[in-house]
């Protein structure tokens, strides 16, 4: 039977079980549209190609699975491209699917063309433009494979419209693309890094994103417990392990606590699990962990030896690695190092808290207070990121949604929608600044389209804050361009569109106000006019090794 290109995209997207799509349509992508019309797949229509991208990822993210998103060729292929390094930077399996002028169009500048293979090259983990239709049925489940391969990345399939409206006759459907096997683990390299772990006096657990992406954080946090090992987390490692496992020291480098910076500076050994040595994690490089060998464990090989020299590496999936390490290693104790941790948690109270609700740090200690443990929260990028991560209590992986290898302002609202399009079972609150918010607001009008138990809480300092902390602390307070004036009313703007808006400057009780918001079903925007300048503490300077940091501790959560 003959077959459209873009009917054999829908239908090779559905057998790869795609429930959801987002994107905007447009001239280029229109036959496919038109083919997803008759189709079983769900299309979630944005309001800017960036708020589709990272509705994807937010599917992505929270299930594990390739998201999808659409865009025309053009400015529709251009406002992906954040979405898409976004992705990249931090592994998250994304397939996007854009259109492209026609084939004998390429390269004369036509009306929207730009060229995306070009344009995606150095920011996916793979990109195709497609010249037939038949290729279609190869590059799609491709795509897939790719995605979710290995370390997990975006992929990009430019397809020209004419790829699109041409018919071809499909025989056998090809099987999906699915995620390749993991390669098993080297034996000897496990026993030397059993040994090693044998011998250690001081050694810390240090993972990363690749625990959760595997699935392993409860291998993860068995394997602290035998060795008696503290566990620090990056930021797309938190809640691999729960932060109230008494190992747990939550997140390590430039905002970290100070007894975990300060106690891994002491270890004789790093067991590293599916983190990269990222520079907001060591901080100065060189002076990352000065006294201990490293173990690194990484499903990516490029990433080993990349920063930091290991004494012993595995270029593997952390869960099966993790797994053979627990075969090998035994219980000890290790009570010195116990007790020197519980001596620098002592020296580290965390400052008190107050009850101000309005103190940032409580404002994100209430909102872990209405969550369950299956709440998944997304923010955007800033000091309310960062107080996120220190003192919400993240206890399962793939309840934080950040972005944190990019840092983009705007990833916060779709991600959330895309999370709570993907599991709608579960509570999703959207931690936001007042700067990030706006650029890409638009999406509250998707929000209340969908009718999705999403909340958004709009941490108002009147600042691009952590901008603005930064000039405070590096550059001798001479303050540019960071704060507004301008002081947009965001409860009444959710109103705008549609949506419930919740100002807790307007209430006489601003906890109460709030833990009633976040209760009510469906979405809902609070406002949060928070202190305006609160700093982030303790901070490391850019540059400066961990060991460095300026100011105290974290607040307790
Ligand atoms: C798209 C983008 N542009 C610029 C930056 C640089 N930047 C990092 S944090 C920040 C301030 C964020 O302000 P806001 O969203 O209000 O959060 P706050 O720090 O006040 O909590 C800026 C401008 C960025 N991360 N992303």
């Amino acid at each position: 039977m003959k077959h459209r290109g873009s009917e054999i995209i829908c239908r090779l997207l559905e057998r790869q079980g795609v429930e959801v799509v987002a994107g905007i349509p447009g001239g280029s992508n229109l036959p496919l549209y038109d083919a997803l019309r008759d189709s079983a797949i769900r299309h979630v229509l944005a309001r800017h190609e960036q708020g589709a991208g990272f509705i994807a990822q937010g599917m992505a993210r929270v299930t594990g699975r390739p998201g999808v998103c659409l865009a025309t060729s053009g400015p529709g292929a251009t406002n992906l491209l954040t979405a898409i390094a976004d992705a990249k930077l931090d592994s998250v399996p994304l397939v996007a699917i854009t259109g492209q002028v026609p084939l004998p169009m390429i390269g004369t500048d036509a009306f929207q063309e730009v060229d995306t293979y070009g344009l995606t090259l150095p920011i996916t983990k793979h990109n195709f433009l497609v010249r037939s239709a038949a290729e279609l049925l190869e590059v799609i489940p491709l795509a897939f494979t790719l995605a979710a391969s290995g370390r997990p990345g975006p992929v990009v399939v430019d397809v020209p419209k004419d790829v699109q409206t041409a018919s071809i006759e499909v025989g056998d459907w090809p099987e999906p693309g699915r995620a390749a096997p993991p390669a098993l683990c080297d034996g000897a390299v496990l026993d030397a890094m059993a040994e090693r772990i044998r011998r250690a006096e001081r050694p810390v657990l240090y993972l990363g994103g690749g625990v959760a992406q595997a699935g392993a954080g409860g291998l993860a946090r068995e394997l602290a417990h035998r060795m008696q090992a503290p566990v620090v987390c990056t930021l797309m490692g938190l809640g691999a392990v729960p932060c109230d496992d008494p190992l747990c020291l939550g997140m390590l480098g430039m905002h970290g606590a100070r007894h975990t910076n300060l106690l891994m500076d002491e270890a004789d050994l790093l067991v590293v699990a599916g983190a990269r040595f990222d520079d907001r994690a060591t901080g100065r490089a060189a002076e990352f962990c000065r006294h201990a060998d490293i173990l690194h464990i990484d499903i990516d090989a490029s990433e080993i030896d990349k920063i930091k020299k290991s004494c012993v590496s595995l270029a593997a999936d952390a869960g099966l690695a993790l797994e053979g390490l627990l075969a090998r290693v035994a219980p000890a104790a290790r009570p010195a190092w116990a007790a020197r941790l519980a001596a620098l948690r002592a020296a580290d109270p965390a400052p008190p808290a107050g009850d101000d609700p309005l103190l940032p740090q409580n404002l994100i200690r209430l909102i872990g207070e209405v969550s369950t443990p299956d709440t998944v929260v997304s923010t955007d990028v800033g000091q309310h990121q960062m107080w996120t991560a220190q003192g919400y209590p993240f206890r399962r992986p793939r309840r934080l949604l950040t972005s944190g290898g990019l840092g983009t302002m705007g990833f916060g609202l779709p991600a959330a929608i895309g999370a709570a399009l993907a599991r709608p079972d579960l509570p999703v609150v959207c931690v936001s600044g007042d700067g990030s918010i706006l650029m890409n607001v638009q999406e509250l009008a998707t929000l209340a389209e969908l009718d999705l138990n999403v909340k958004v809480v709009v941490m108002n300092n009147a600042h691009l804050g952590l901008v603005r902390q930064q000039q405070e602390l590096f550059y001798q307070g001479r303050y540019f361009a960071s704060s507004f004036s301008a002081r947009p009313d965001f409860a009444a703007i959710a109103r705008g569109f549609g949506l419930r808006g919740v100002d807790l400057g307007a209430c006489a009780d601003p906890a109460a106000a709030l833990r009633a918001a976040l209760s009510a079903p469906g979405p809902c925007l609070v406002n949060a006019p928070v202190h305006e300048t609160e700093n982030v503490l303790p901070m490391v300077p850019p540059g400066a090794a961990n060991r460095e940091m300026i100011g105290g501790s974290v607040h307790a959560n």
